[in-house]
């Protein structure tokens, strides 16, 4: 069965590749499922057909037979675990893959999504200007961290897994806030993730979506 994914009819990312959708249609080609994309606007993601989908209004979703989910991380696992490629063999090294998603979205992320907060929601407050170092001394201490475990491997932990996949995702966000360049190991991490065939087939088919939608 093909699944569908939920992705926005115009991501405010202009095609960056940055909004959610972008870890599940990656997932979804590094185990070479095929998939039916359902743009959806603002306004529809809070329309009851959506939220029946998501119950924050969000995308993305993912759609398969009986079966609906939302949170891009359950859906990234629920591909790893069906399909192989993403996922190790070894019940061990499955689990650290795991505990490296975790780690992306609950440890990582934080800090990451406060400065998209500062800078795109709170500029115009007469503290952003103090607020923001703070911010991104707090990403500077994760970055630290990551890049002291990544030392000189290619991945996280052995061979590329979901870890890695929404590790990147994550990361992706700060490539113009210029913290990342301050990592060179992340840096060419964050590289080697997007130099992976699936990841750039992903990443056109969401730059497609938002080309359309400039151009109407
Ligand atoms: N925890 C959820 C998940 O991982 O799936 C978060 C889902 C989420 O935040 N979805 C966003 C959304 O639907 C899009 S991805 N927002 C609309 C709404 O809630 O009304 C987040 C996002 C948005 C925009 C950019 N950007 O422009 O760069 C990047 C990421």
């Amino acid at each position: 069965m093909i699944p569908t994914i939920t992705a926005f009819e115009r991501s405010p990312d202009g095609g960056r590749g940055l909004a959610r959708d972008m870890h599940v249609r990656w997932a979804l080609e590094e185990v070479g499922q095929s998939y039916d994309v359902r743009l959806v606007s603002f306004g529809g993601m809070k329309q009851p057909a959506h939220l029946a989908l998501s119950p924050f209004g969000s995308i993305p979703t993912y759609e398969e037979g009986g079966l609906a989910l939302f949170e891009s991380g359950s859906i990234v696992l629920h591909i790893a675990q069906r399909h192989t490629g993403l996922l190790p063999d070894d019940a061990n090294a499955r689990a650290r893959a795991i505990t490296w998603m975790f780690a992306a979205y609950s440890t990582v992320e934080p800090p990451i999504l406060d400065r998209a907060t500062a800078v795109i929601l709170e500029r115009d407050a007469p503290w952003h200007d103090e607020r923001l170092p703070l911010v991104d001394d707090r990403i500077r201490k994760r970055l630290a961290e990551l890049s002291r475990h990544l030392g000189d491997c290619d991945w996280l932990d052995g061979a590329f897994s979901a870890g890695d996949l929404v590790m990147v995702g994550v990361l992706r966000r700060l490539q113009r806030s210029g913290l990342l360049n301050e990592f060179p190991n992340l840096a060419a991490y964050v590289s080697r993730g997007e130099a992976r065939p699936a990841f750039k087939r992903a990443f056109e088919a969401q730059l497609a979506v938002a080309m359309a939608a400039s151009n109407s």
